[in-house]
């Protein structure tokens, strides 16, 4: 995107200090982020054109993110960095809208560093400890929120989007995926039994992250320790079961999300105690016995439900995600159900780590 462009977009909103420059930064799959940079001592900013294909409520999606920080900022010993800013435009939205993209600011929280992967137990146990603390901040936060991606892990709704895309094959990709198609088809009935206990109550909602993959948690940079979740785009309503599978699918993989050699992908057992036990250090006591009981098949659960979503993307022609190359969906499906496999050997064994951690 040209400089000029986002000299101007950045303009509109309510900055400190005068901009040196704006940068592109990460590889998130459905925004597009920037650092912006100030001269002098003023802050830094993230400013992010927010996509409203995915969300199509942005405004929505920004009233949820003010609120939950702003509850956060109001029990924390250092409410600057323990959660994100949003930063207004000049006209006091949060968030300037320029033709039909919509862009937002926040505050660049410095001293900070992010991860692809976990290359260590004591940052998965980190990990566990932020997600664990950031439910608990939110555990008495009861307006409601709105709904910025419907149905987002109800995998009921994801299995009626699937048999649409199937049905109507619109880049003729269904019959090259035959196999791909029974990894997802087999575990079905599985998954939405599952399902059935949040939408009976069994297991109870909360305020959740439901995005908690290790490249959206700020750690702090002198101490290691974890800061804060980021990338607040889909905090909603749901099970915290969510919360804890995504990061297990993120932060246990030997590989990356995406690995062409499958022989890397495993599930770490190692990784997946240090994040228990740092999750749990936080939520042990305020969970329910059904919570425990289905913590630890949540990293089968997202897990498989990337694996369908991945698929479906292919299958959809790839609409969704941002790809770097023809088939990377195909390659994401592939990773991911090896990691899922995995998981299933050793279900066992997560489970007694949960029994005795819980
Ligand atoms: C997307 O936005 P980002 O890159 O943090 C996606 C997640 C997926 C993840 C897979 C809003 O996360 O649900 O699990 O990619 N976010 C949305 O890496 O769909
Ligand atoms: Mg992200």
């Amino acid at each position: 995107m040209n400089q000029k462009k986002l000299f101007e977009i950045a303009s509109h909103f309510a900055l400190e200090g005068e901009i040196a420059s704006i940068e592109a930064l990460g590889e998130g799959f459905i925004n597009d982020t920037f650092v912006v940079k100030t001269t002098g001592s003023t802050p830094d900013y993230i400013l992010q054109r927010k996509n409203h294909i995915v969300f199509p409520d942005v405004p929505g999606m920004m009233d949820n993110i003010k609120a939950v920080t702003e509850h956060i900022k109001a029990k924390v010993t250092d409410p600057m960095r323990e959660t994100l800013t949003v930063v207004p435009a000049t006209d006091g939205k949060l968030y300037h809208k320029d033709g039909e993209n919509y862009w937002a600011v926040c505050l660049f929280i410095p001293d900070t560093v992010t991860y692809d992967r976990a290359d260590s137990t004591a940052l998965a146990y980190q990990g566990g400890v932020g997600i664990g603390r950031f439910q608990a901040l939110l555990s008495d936060f009861t307006s409601p929120l709105n709904e910025t991606i419907k149905g987002f892990h109800n995998i009921r709704w994801r299995f009626e989007q699937w048999d649409a895309t199937i049905a109507a094959d619109p880049v003729g990709r269904v019959s090259e995926v035959q196999e791909e198609i029974e990894w997802v088809e087999s575990r079905r009935e599985q998954m939405l039994s599952f399902w059935s206990k949040v939408e009976t109550g069994e297991i109870p909602t909360h305020v959740t992250h439901n995005d908690t993959k290790i490249s959206n948690i700020l750690f702090d940079r002198p101490t290691g320790n974890v800061l804060c979740a980021i990338d607040l785009d889909t905090v909603m309503s749901s099970t915290s079961l969510n919360d804890f599978g995504d990061a297990i699918r993120s932060y246990t993989n030997t590989g990356a999300e995406d690995d062409k050699c499958l022989d890397n992908v495993e599930m770490s057992i190692d990784m997946f105690r240090a994040y228990a036990e740092g999750y749990l250090s936080e939520q042990r006591a305020s969970m329910c016995a059904s919570e425990k009981e289905w913590l630890a098949f949540s990293g089968r659960y997202i897990t498989f439900e990337q694996v369908l979503r991945f698929l479906m993307d292919y299958i959809d022609g790839d609409k969704y995600y941002k790809i770097a190359y023809a088939d990377h969906n195909l390659v994401r499906t592939r990773a991911q159900y090896k990691l899922l496999q995995s998981m299933e050997r050793q279900y066992e064994e997560m489970c007694a780590i949960v029994k005795e951690l819980a």
